[in-house]
């Protein structure tokens, strides 16, 4: 594997620099495994979600001892969405957010700086680095409360949410936008350089579960996201129509970050119902609101998806 201790972080097969805010989460641990190999992880921040703060924080410094990278790329984040109870995932995650990897929730301090106080400190860095968030979108809109103008600071950010409005999906709501709705609309009326990846994509780039044995060459981390992902598969197999198979959404989100040429975008002014029957419905936004239009992936080709995945993991080959 390649490292460079000079920046604490592994350098990728390119120079791309990435930070990664989610919810881990067997799916983002996945995501954040394939992002340290593609590009250098300026940071990773957690925020409650899949599973409470405590959990995915934890989640996130430990994948990072995994990988060899500094615990301390982790920073906590919100441990509730903006209004309302946290709502978890422990069906398809587990309890503790990563399955039946053994693992203790790290309780953050109170007097521990959070990522939005991080980001506003060192705004002058964030133009070079690409955010990709795959959680409820709570840190975002934080920020975004806090200082409007770190909306436009970012290189890109790519948001794994919703689904794309008009398309056909077995359900209008996806769990990252349904958890913090408010969250979503912030972050798609003051995020600029957006890109959205929605369900109707994520659960075409499915893995197939005949794949799984793969992950066996690549040691002691093929290992442990081996057994995450039996857990996971098992729940998830079927989501996207084939019982086969299973959605690695987040996986999705980093690839259309750095690997863009495998999506077709469509761009669309957005906003989020965030109350009622709908809530969490991405619709195109109503003229009034004067929204700035979101790059929407609306198709993707999915061989050259996996293609790209496997591709990635061999940066682990012993
Ligand atoms: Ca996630």
């Amino acid at each position: 594997m390649g490292k460079n201790s000079q920046r604490g972080g592994f350098v990728g097969r390119d120079e791309r620099s990435v930070w990664l805010d989610m919810d881990p989460g067997i799916d983002d641990c996945w995501a954040l495994i394939i992002a340290a190999a593609r590009a250098r992880l300026n940071g990773v921040s957690a925020v409650a979600g899949n599973a409470p703060l405590a959990n995915t924080y934890g989640n996130a410094r430990k994948l990072l001892q995994l990988l060899g990278l500094e615990p301390t790329l982790a920073l906590p984040g919100a441990e509730n969405p903006l209004l309302g109870r946290l709502i978890s995932a422990p069906d398809f995650h587990g309890k503790s957010g990563v399955g039946d990897w053994v693992n203790e929730p790290v309780a953050v301090p109170l007097d521990s700086p959070r990522v939005w106080d991080w980001w506003i400190r060192h705004h002058h860095q964030l133009c070079q680095c690409d955010l990709i968030a795959t959680g409820p979108l709570t840190n975002l809109a934080v920020s975004l409360l806090s200082a409007p103008q770190l909306g436009g600071s970012w290189k890109s950010v790519t948001c794994m949410c919703g689904a794309t409005p008009g398309s056909q999906v077995d359900k209008a709501q996806e769990f990252n936008i349904y958890v913090d709705p408010h969250a979503a609309d912030i972050v798609f009326h003051w995020m600029e350089n957006l890109r959205l990846i929605g369900i109707n994509v994520a659960h075409r780039a499915l893995i197939p579960l005949a794949d799984l044995p793969r992950l066996r060459q690549y040691g002691k981390i093929g290992q442990v996201l081996g057994e995450m992902l039996n857990f996971y598969s098992r729940r998830a197999r079927g989501e996207g129509g084939d019982l086969e198979a299973f959605p690695v959404d987040d996986v999705v989100a980093v690839a259309s970050a750095i690997e863009p040429d495998l999506f077709r975008w469509q761009e669309l002014p957005l906003a989020v119902v965030r109350e009622g029957p709908l809530r969490g419905t991405v619709v195109i936004s109503p003229i009034d609101l004067k929204r700035k239009p979101v790059k929407v992936a609306v198709d993707v080709d999915v061989e050259g998806f996996r293609h790209w995945v496997w591709e990635s993991m061999d940066f682990y080959l012993g």
